[in-house]
């Protein structure tokens, strides 16, 4: 993976207007989450998915990007309540927010990007006013036959301005694996400045860059990550729009994410854990071109080392599958070239994707339930980051003498 060398910067920082160093090509790449029937399979868009380091903000970003419209369809199959561990995780968001009751009695909440209600269902319960802002009619539809009031909108100034004029100001503004995903992020930060209550916070958790970086996390390169936050490159940001990063929390889930908390400039003193995670980033020289140039032969290590084992185990005769149709396996079955030749179909839970192809590899997505019928003798688990709940849900697999193949940090067998 040779990034091209910048010759006089074509691509400017979409925050700071600073040059982009491109560090990472992972060429052509399909809509991570068109999962859709064989008929459409042709018509799956692609784009050159690049990455590139802000030389002045340290922003990690993509140089290209796939316009929002094509990506988050009113058929945007990703539904977070599909496993056990999100569901926890926002049940304790939720819960920790009717707790502390952000605005009293009347407070207000907004979430950006509630996909099926995961979060908001639970304060719907609670009777707490709020309002989840989701384009993805699908899962909307959803999260409102939980009792969550949503609005089928993209996030942006003038919905904000909408939203504001309507409900009134925001205490708490909460967002989860979205605000990344969204290129335009000035007109987020003005959005949230006219929403939120004077002392209200922006709460949002992303994957860090740290963990991807320190993990090999390749596959947390998508389509729809336009962004690879850090705390530097936030900090940045917040500070560009009259914000200040008061805290952060590093979190599990998606082999490591920070939960970042945002205020009006001076109105909160900043935990310690934002310095102690600047300095983190430091000795982890994330800002650095020559992170990338050694993250970039990793890359190219898992790809020569899962290709050699695919075909061998397909030579010794041996029945390989996928499981987790993820929106990550888009980079990792396309960048690898890996189809149904050497992986003949991928097992999901999500009904949504099932009986579709896989973005770009066009390999068969099956029922899960269908996994033991019968068992293959390897599965290459696209969805490491939920191992351990199908790891236990599957543990007759094992039993029955199957193995896991991993492929982060390294090609490894379990
Ligand atoms: O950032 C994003 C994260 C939050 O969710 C989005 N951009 C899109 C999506 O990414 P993803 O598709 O990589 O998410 P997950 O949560 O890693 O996807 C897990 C997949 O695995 C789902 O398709 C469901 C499937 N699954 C399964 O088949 N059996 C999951 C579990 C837990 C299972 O038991
Ligand atoms: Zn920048």
């Amino acid at each position: 993976m040779k990034p091209q060398p910048a010759l006089g910067a074509e691509h400017h920082c979409r925050l700071c207007g600073g040059d982009l160093r491109e560090v990472l090509d992972f060429g052509s790449q399909p809509v991570s989450n068109a999962f859709v029937k064989a008929d459409e399979a042709d018509e799956v868009p692609f784009f050159r998915l690049a990455v590139g380091l802000c030389t002045s903000c340290t922003m990690v970003q993509q140089l290209d990007e796939m316009p929002p419209h094509k990506m988050y369809r009113s058929d945007y199959p990703y539904r977070a309540s599909g496993s056990l561990l999100i569901r926890k995780h926002f049940e304790n968001v939720a819960r920790h927010i009717v707790q502390t009751r952000p605005g009293g009695q009347n407070g207000f909440v907004v979430e950006i990007g509630s996909n099926d209600g995961v979060m908001l269902k639970t304060l719907s319960e609670a009777g707490i006013r709020h309002l989840g802002v989701d384009p993805a009619a699908g899962a909307a539809d959803v999260a409102e036959s939980h009792g969550v009031n949503v609005l089928t909108e993209f996030f942006d100034e003038k919905t904000a301005a909408d939203i504001r004029k309507e409900h009134g100001p925001a205490h708490l503004i909460f967002s989860a694996n979205t605000i990344s995903h969204i290129s335009y992020l000035d007109s987020i930060f003005r959005g949230v400045d006219s929403l939120l209550a004077p002392d209200g916070l922006f709460v949002f958790e992303d994957r860090w860059l740290g963990d991807i970086l320190e993990h090999g996390f390749f596959d947390q390169i998508y389509d729809e990550h336009i962004y690879l936050f850090s705390v530097r490159s936030v900090q940045a940001t917040a500070a560009r729009f009259g914000f200040e990063l008061v805290d952060v929390e590093h979190l599990a889930l998606h082999g490591g994410s920070i939960r970042y908390t945002v205020a009006r400039a001076g109105t909160r003193r900043p935990a310690a854990a934002v310095a102690e995670y600047l300095e983190r980033e430091r000795s982890q020289r994330v800002a650095e071109e020559a992170t990338f140039v050694r993250f970039s032969a990793e890359i190219d290590r898992i790809r020569t080392d899962l290709l050699d084992l695919l075909r061998e185990l397909r030579s010794d005769g041996r029945r390989v599958v996928g499981y987790g149709a993820t929106s990550r396996s888009a980079t990792v079955l396309n960048y690898c070239q890996i189809g149904p030749d050497l992986l003949p179909r991928v097992y999901d839970s999500t009904p949504e994707k099932q009986g579709c192809l896989t973005p770009g590899s066009k390999i068969p997505v099956c029922p899960s339930e269908a996994f033991a019928d019968p068992y293959p003798d390897y599965a290459l688990l696209f969805a490491w980051n939920h191992a351990e709940e199908i790891m236990a849900k599957e543990c007759s697999f094992h039993e029955a003498g199957g193995r896991w193949i991993l492929y982060v940090p390294t090609v490894h067998i379990v």
